[in-house]
C-alpha cells in the first residue's frame, strides 16, 4: 500500500487544496439550505420543519477484495493433476498482481487428517514498498488444522479410505498446528520485471519416504486478495466454502468454485475486477425525478464537476454546482484521503423529506470513472414518510465512464490520478457522452475481459458485476 499512497501524493494534494480554498463558504451553505427551503416551502412553525428534515449517515465502502483464484494441480515432474509424494518435487503457479494485493494458498499434508499449509497473519504482501516482495518465503508459511476432523492415524488422508473416514474435530477453529515449517516444505516467490509474473513455488522438502515426519502435498489453491484473511480466520470455525476439501481431501475445486462463480448476467458473483482506491466523493439529495447532477446517454454538464471528480478526485467543484447552482443539500466525505480495499467515505448528510439520494467517487485508478446511483436516484424515505435503512443504495450502483478522457489500462494509465503529471492531463474520449462501463479488461491480474452491460459494481450483486463497492444509509 505503500507505494500507492505515494503515488497518489499529487491527487491527495489537489484535493487538500480544493478544500481549504473553498471549505468555509460551502459549510455556510449547507447550514443554510434547509432552512431556505422551509421558508419557502411553509408557513408552519418549527414543529412542521422538525418533522421533514433527517440527518442521514451515508457509508460508501470500498469492497474490493477476492482479486483471483488459482488452482494448482500438477507438479514439476508429472505430465497429470495429482499430489507430491516425491522430496525434490514441486508445483508452479504463475500469477500477476499490483502493490497492494496479498497471497493466500492451501495445499494438504496429505499424511494428516485435515491439515494444510497456508500463510501466517491473513495473507503475505506481495509487495512492500512497492517492491514484490520475493525470496524464500517459507518462514511465513504455517501448518494448519481446518478444525474438520478429529486426528487419528486410522483415518489419515493417505491410508485406504481415509480421505472418507474420520470423526468430526473436538475443536472445530482453524488453528495453528506448527509455525516452522522450513524441514518439511520450501515456499519461494520469484519476479518477472518484464513479464510482471510472479511464480510461487511450493516443494515437498520430505516426501513419503522420510523416516521422520514424512510429507505428501496435496493440489490446492492460490488466492490472490485485498484484504485480510481470504481463506479462513485463525482460530474462528471455517466458513463451508470448501477449504476443508483442501484440508480432509486435497481437493481445491469446491473452494474455486466459490470463488470464481458468476451471476445471472455472467459476470462475477465475488471476484472484483480490479485493485482501486476510491477518491474522496459527493452525496446529495434531489426531489426531482432525475438525477441534476449528470444525466447518462448524454455529455456532462459544464460546471457540474464530473470532469474533476471523474478524472481526479477532487469532489470541489461538483460540491460548489450542487450547493450553489442547484441548492440542494450536499456533504463532501469526511475522509480527506483516497480509500483503500476493506475502507469507507462517510458522510453526513441533512435532508427533507421525500428526497432521494444521489452520490460521487472517483475509481481512482482510472482515466474518467466513477461511481454513482443510477439517475432515478435512491429514495431516501418509504412511501409513509419513514426514513429508509440499510445497503439497498448497492443495488443501482453502476460504474460510469464520464465521457471526459480516453481510457487507458485500468491501473496502467500514464495520464490516470496516481500517475499523471497534473490534474486534467489526457487525451479527449473519443464518445463524449456519460456511460456505464461495460467491459473491463484486466491487465492487472490477468483474468481477461470481464463484462457487465449494465455496469453492476456493487458486491455480490446476484447478475454478477465488478463487485467494487457497497453502499449503506443510515438515519441518525
Ligand atoms: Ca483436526
Ligand atoms: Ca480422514
Ligand atoms: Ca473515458
Ligand atoms: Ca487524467
Amino acid at each position: 500500500m505503500k507505494k500507492v499512497k505515494n503515488k497518489l501524493g499529487f491527487l491527495t494534494l489537489a484535493l487538500l487544496l480544493g478544500l481549504t480554498s473553498c471549505d468555509d463558504d460551502q459549510q455556510t451553505l449547507v447550514a443554510e439550505l434547509p432552512q431556505e427551503a422551509q421558508q419557502e416551502e411553509s408557513v408552519e412553525p418549527n414543529e412542521e420543519m422538525e418533522k421533514v428534515n433527517t440527518t442521514f449517515n451515508i457509508t460508501i465502502m470500498n469492497t474490493v477484495n477476492y482479486l483471483n483464484s488459482i488452482v494448482f494441480n500438477t507438479h514439476s515432474a508429472a505430465t497429470e493433476p495429482g499430489p507430491i509424494p516425491d522430496a525434490g518435487c514441486f508445483y508452479e503457479i504463475n500469477f500477476k498482481a499490483v502493490p497492494g494485493t496479498k497471497l493466500s494458498f492451501a495445499t494438504m499434508q496429505v499424511i494428516s487428517n485435515d491439515w494444510f499449509y497456508a500463510p501466517a497473519d491473513g495473507g503475505l504482501s506481495l509487495f512492500e514498498e512497492g517492491s514484490p516482495a520475493t525470496g524464500d518465503i517459507t518462514d511465513k508459511i504455517y501448518l494448519w488444522d481446518s478444525g474438520t476432523e478429529e486426528e487419528d492415524p486410522a483415518t489419515i488422508t493417505s491410508v485406504a479410505g481415509g480421505a472418507t473416514a474420520g470423526a468430526p474435530d473436538d475443536d472445530n477453529t482453524v488453528r495453528i498446528v506448527e509455525t516452522d515449517v522450513t524441514d518439511a516444505i520450501k515456499v519461494y516467490l520469484g519476479y518477472d520485471d518484464t513479464t510482471r509474473y510472479f511464480t510461487l513455488k511450493i516443494e515437498n522438502l520430505r516426501g513419503v519416504n522420510a523416516e521422520t515426519n514424512p510429507v505428501m502435498l496435496s493440489p490446492g489453491l492460490v488466492v490472490l486478495h485485498a484484504q485480510d484473511n481470504a481463506l479462513f480466520t485463525k482460530d474462528e470455525a471455517d466458513r463451508g466454502l470448501g477449504l476443508a476439501k483442501i484440508a480432509v481431501q486435497g481437493n481445491p475445486s469446491d473452494l474455486h468454485g466459490w470463488f470464481t462463480e458468476t451471476g445471472s448476467d455472467g459476470a462475477p458473483l465475488r471476484l472484483s475486477s480490479s485493485f482501486t482506491v476510491f477518491a474522496p466523493g459527493v452525496v446529495y439529495a434531489f426531489d426531482s425525478e432525475s438525477d441534476p447532477v449528470f444525466m447518462q446517454g448524454e455529455p456532462m454538464v459544464t460546471g457540474s464537476g464530473i470532469e474533476e471528480i471523474a478524472e481526479d478526485g477532487n469532489n470541489g467543484a461538483m460540491f460548489d454546482y450542487i450547493t450553489n447552482d442547484l441548492m440542494l443539500p450536499a456533504a463532501k466525505s469526511n475522509e480527506v484521503m483516497p480509500i483503500g480495499p476493506g475502507g469507507s467515505l462517510t458522510f453526513t448528510l441533512e435532508v427533507p423529506e421525500g428526497y432521494k439520494l444521489g452520490y460521487n467517487t472517483m475509481f481512482v485508478f482510472s482515466n474518467d470513472w466513477f461511481l454513482a446511483h443510477n439517475n432515478s436516484g435512491f429514495d431516501l424515505f418509504a412511501d409513509d414518510g419513514t426514513p429508509v435503512s440499510g445497503y439497498g443504495a448497492t443495488e443501482k450502483t453502476y460504474l460510469y465512464d464520464a465521457g471526459t478522457e480516453i481510457d487507458q489500462p485500468v491501473g496502467f494509465g500514464p495520464d490516470q490520478a496516481p500517475f499523471q503529471s497534473g490534474p486534467n492531463t489526457g487525451a479527449a474520449d473519443d464518445n463524449n457522452l456519460i456511460r456505464r462501463v461495460m467491459e473491463i479488461n484486466d491487465l492487472q491480474f490477468g483474468k481477461g475481459s470481464i463484462n457487465s452491460a449494465t455496469g453492476v459494481a456493487g458486491y455480490a450483486d446476484p447478475r454478477g458485476g465488478y463487485n467494487i463497492v457497497r453502499v449503506s444509509v443510515e438515519p441518525n
